[in-house]
């Protein structure tokens, strides 16, 4: 059954269709708005549709009511089958490349006849494009490494959609009888930020019934190998998924040998070595092949003489020195957060109410929430004018003196203009609890003129965090050109929390430099960007991040209750003299 979302989604590609086919402006548009109004229903389309209802929201004319109620129906509509004979999935295809709007999608293929993607990257390659009207050189060699970027993101997934198309495939197979032990391995125990495929180990007395229903879901597309220990499908996704069955007292050893990374392992196979001892995926073997067995990880980490090392420290970045001089860190966990602070509400582009958001926060079990709408000059999000601001703020104060259970913070995801200057004037800056400072715009700046711009935004008092410190999209887009070195250095002096942003598009900052940051004493906060109600439990990814940055709970601002985040917003006040 087609979702909100999927409406939305066809109705925005029949808006870019009609682009393509050079259909009127008006036209396009009134598909793109009525794939904004769908995108923003809070009850079942369905039940709009029915009762008729949907036709009464701005956005939704007759026709385009009319074309709902046959997709909803028959599962498409007399435009949308028409516009897909007309214009080839392949010449779609190229809107994937960034850079490429409708537009030029339509310039290249009425002046060029290109067709797809690798059509685009011959005529960028022949220097065809850069004398098209709106290209040039410049926005030819763009395309050309927006194609290779795509090329080497090909296959990898989210780790968000990777867990979520994984889980109920894990369910099913631990629910077949005579399966004692089961576990995720590989890259997403490990929290990557993107997944090549997922990894299921399974312990089983018997291995046929599993791969038997390991290979029957409805949404395996294909089985590439079934076999007595080893199976392997691709979803309709196109996401590969492996399933390994092995017996009880190999189930330590494959675990982790699975779980990886293969960096990680080689170094623990060395060590082993070392000791005399031969290490693989089915037991720890000594000079005469016997391999005493190990309950879990745990047992046989204490084999060789180390420490448990958490997965997601599993990366061959000194974990090992460290497990074996007792020096891991005590790793944050999920528990250990106690709210966030850069989400939006539908006073910018978010999805919900502030009272519905912090309604969300206190299931999750959080004590306090913080709002981030958008500032000002981001008028394609809805920004705030300072009007807007102060009517939010008398909202937050209304809603801390009804008592909840959690308290709400009053903040502003402030964009970080060209020059370094924050969106808003410094007093009313002072009115709020704290500012998240984000780069929104111009992100092709050269790297010294980019650092300056942040590091500007971060000396600024009023600047608490600062928002996705990259700018990367995963899979997308590349961060901006920016040195981190500078930026963290920039944290620390200024005390300017680093987010982690925890969307799962993003995980930006990387935990690699989370690691950096860490190193040198910056703070750092878990914030999920959340746009609605479902997106608030999204700080769980960046507490992933965080965990494979070495990070403690001391190391993170949103540890704290609400009274101690109070207390550090106001001491840092009079540290940065705007008390
Ligand atoms: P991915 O799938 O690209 O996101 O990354 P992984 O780490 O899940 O890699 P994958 O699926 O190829 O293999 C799963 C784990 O199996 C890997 O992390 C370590 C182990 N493994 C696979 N091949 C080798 C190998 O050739 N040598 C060693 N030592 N371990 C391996
Ligand atoms: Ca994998
Ligand atoms: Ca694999
Ligand atoms: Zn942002």
């Amino acid at each position: 059954m087609l979702t909100s979302n999927d409406v939305a989604a066809i109705l925005n590609e029949v808006a870019v269709m009609l682009e393509i086919t050079g259909a009127t402006v008006f036209r396009s548009r009134a598909f793109r708005n009525a794939a904004h109004a769908v995108e923003e229903l809070t009850t079942s389309i369905h039940d709009l549709v029915t009762t008729g209802e949907l036709r009464k929201i701005r956005g939704i004319g007759k026709s385009i009511f009319s074309d709902i109620e046959n997709l909803l129906a028959h599962g498409s509509f007399a435009l949308y089958d028409e516009l897909r004979t007309a214009v080839p999935e392949s010449v779609l295809d190229m809107l994937r490349v960034s850079g490429m709007g409708p537009k030029k999608v339509k310039l290249v293929y009425d002046t060029l006849g290109i067709h797809s993607v690798e059509d685009l990257e011959r005529a960028g390659r022949d220097g065809l494009l850069a004398a098209l009207p709106g290209f040039g050189e410049k926005t030819q060699g763009n395309i050309l490494r927006a194609i290779e970027r795509m090329k080497k993101y090909q296959g990898r997934f989210l780790l968000s959609t990777a867990e979520n198309q994984a889980q109920p495939i894990v369910q099913g197979v631990a629910s077949v009888p005579g399966v004692s032990r089961h576990l995720i391995t590989g890259s997403l125990r490990r929290r990557r930020e993107t997944i090549g495929d997922v990894d299921i180990l399974v312990c089983a007395s018997d291995a046929e019934p599993v791969m038997e229903r390991f290979t029957s879901f409805d949404t395996v597309a294909s089985v590439n190998a079934k076999g007595p220990t080893k199976s392997s499908v691709i979803l309709t996704s196109g996401l590969q998924v492996d399933l390994r069955v092995v017996k009880e007292e190999e189930f330590a050893f494959a675990s982790h040998y699975f779980t990886g990374s293969k960096e990680h392992n080689t170094e623990i196979r060395a060590r082993a070595k070392k000791m005399g001892l031969r290490l693989n995926e089915y037991g720890l073997f000594d000079s005469k092949e016997h391999s005493d067995p190990c309950g879990d990880e745990a047992a046989l980490f204490a084999r060789l003489g180390l420490d448990y090392i958490a997965p997601e420290l599993r990366e061959n970045t000194g974990e090992i020195e460290a497990a074996k001089n007792h020096t891991l860190p005590a790793l944050i966990e999920e528990g250990d957060i106690h709210g966030v602070f850069h989400c939006h509400t539908n006073r910018s582009d978010g999805h919900n109410t502030l009272a519905e958001m912090v309604g969300a926060a206190d299931a999750l079990g959080h004590a306090f929430f913080g709002t981030g709408d958008h500032s000002q000059t981001a008028v394609y999000a809805g920004g705030l004018n300072v009007d807007a601001v102060r009517a939010q703020r008398r909202e937050v104060d209304a809603l801390n003196r009804a008592g909840g259970r959690v308290a709400v913070f009053h903040g502003v995801e402030s964009d970080i203009l060209a020059d370094g200057s924050l969106d808003y004037p410094d007093d009313v800056l002072g009115e709020l609890d704290y500012v998240v400072a984000s780069v929104h715009s111009q992100f092709t700046m050269g790297e010294a003129q980019m650092t300056r711009r942040i590091v500007r935004a971060m000396s600024n008092p009023h600047t608490v965090i600062l928002g996705h410190p990259t700018g990367r999209i995963l899979l997308k887009r590349d961060g901006y050109a920016v040195n981190l070195r500078t930026i963290i250095d920039a944290a620390v002096e200024y005390e300017v929390a680093l987010e982690i942003n925890a969307h799962p598009y993003r995980l930006d900052l990387d935990w690699r430099h989370v690691r950096a940051a860490r190193d040198v004493g910056a703070m750092i906060v878990i914030n999920p960007d959340a746009h609605n109600t479902d997106e608030v439990a999204y700080v769980r990814y960046g507490v992933g991040v965080a965990r494979k940055g070495w990070l403690e709970k001391k190391d993170v601002l949103n540890t704290r209750t609400p009274s101690q985040v109070r207390q550090y917003l106001r001491e840092r006040r009079v540290r940065r003299g705007i008390a």
